[in-house]
C-alpha cells in the first residue's frame, strides 16, 4: 500500500537521524521536511478520529517494564516518595492566562480517563498497560492558553546522563482525548520505574515522548532555546520530534 510505503520510508529516514549523519545541515533540513510530511500524512490518513487503538483488560502485559530513568536518587524525590507524594505539585504555566499548580489530590478530583494502550519503545519492546488520569486538554483549558502558545513543554524530575529529561508536543496532541496525565497504572498508583507520581500518556506517539516524573507543564510559542532546542531530551540527541506511530 502506498501509505505504508510512505510511512515506512519516512520512519527509516527518521531512524537515521542520529549523531554522524545528523551533523549535516542539509540532511537535517531533509529530516525536518520529512517529519512535517510524516505529521501531515499521519494525521490526514490516520484511522477514524485519529484515536490510538485501545485494548481489553485481557491484553494487559503482566509486567510493564521501566525504561530510561527507573529510580530517582535525589533526596527531595526520596522524601516525596516516602510520604506518598502528598507534597508533590505539577506547575502549569508559561503562556497561560491563569497559572496554577496541582497536587495529586487535585489531579484525582478532576474527571478521569482510563485507557488500555500499547506502548512502543524505539529500543524494540512494547507493553500494554491501563492508564488513568485527567485529560491534559481540560487542564490547559482551565489555565487558558494565550494566543501565542503553540507547543506544550513537559518538565521532569530526573536527569539522564547529567541532563534534564523533558519533552514537548503541539496543541493538536495536547488536546487529543487520549493525552492524559496518568497517576495510575493497571489500577494502582504509578510505580517509581514507570514515572511516579505522574507521567504523560500521549498515545499516538513513540515511548520517549511519554515524559515521566512530571514537575511542570509550560505553554510556549517556540521550542527554540529550550535545552538543545529540538523539543525533547532524545530529540536533542537526534530522534524525531514528531514520533507518530
Ligand atoms: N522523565 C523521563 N521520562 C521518560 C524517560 C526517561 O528516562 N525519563 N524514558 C522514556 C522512554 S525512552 C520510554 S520507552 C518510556 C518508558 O516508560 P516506562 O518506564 O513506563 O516503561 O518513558 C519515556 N519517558
Ligand atoms: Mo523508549
Amino acid at each position: 500500500m502506498k501509505r505504508r510505503n510512505l510511512l515506512a520510508g519516512l520512519a527509516a529516514l527518521g531512524a537515521t537521524g542520529c549523531s554522524r549523519i545528523g551533523d549535516s545541515t542539509a540532511f537535517a533540513g531533509l529530516v525536518d521536511a520529512a517529519q512535517r510530511l510524516h505529521r501531515g500524512a499521519h494525521r490526514a490518513l490516520g484511522p477514524g478520529s485519529g484515536l490510538a487503538r485501545e485494548f481489553s483488560p485481557d491484553d494487559i502485559s503482566p509486567f510493564f517494564r521501566g525504561n530510561g530513568t527507573i529510580a530517582i536518587p535525589s533526596p527531595d524525590y526520596r522524601a516525596q516518595s516516602a510520604t506518598g507524594f502528598t507534597g508533590w505539585r505539577v506547575a502549569v504555566g508559561g503562556l497561560v492566562e491563569r497559572p496554577f499548580s496541582l497536587s495529586l489530590a487535585d489531579l484525582r478530583a478532576l474527571p478521569q480517563r482510563t485507557q488500555i494502550t500499547r506502548h512502543d519503545c524505539v529500543e524494540g519492546w512494547s507493553a500494554i498497560g491501563q492508564w488513568t488520569g485527567p485529560q491534559l486538554g481540560a487542564i490547559l483549558t482551565r489555565a487558558g492558553l494565550e494566543a501565542k502558545a503553540r507547543y506544550i513543554v513537559f518538565r521532569c524530575a530526573d536527569r539522564l546522563n547529567g541532563a534534564p529529561y523533558y519533552e514537548s508536543c503541539d496543541l493538536d496532541d495536547a488536546f487529543h482525548p487520549q493525552t492524559i496525565l496518568a497517576h495510575r497504572l493497571n489500577g494502582a498508583p504509578l510505580p517509581e520505574r514507570n514515572g511516579a507520581p505522574l507521567r504523560l500518556r500521549i498515545e499516538r506517539q513513540l515511548g520517549y515522548k511519554h515524559a515521566k516524573y512530571l514537575t511542570a507543564i509550560e505553554a510556549v510559542a517556540t521550542i527554540d532555546g529550550i535545552e538543545g532546542g529540538k523539543g525533547g531530551y532524545w530529540e536533542d540527541r537526534g530522534y524525531q520530534w514528531y514520533a507518530g506511530i
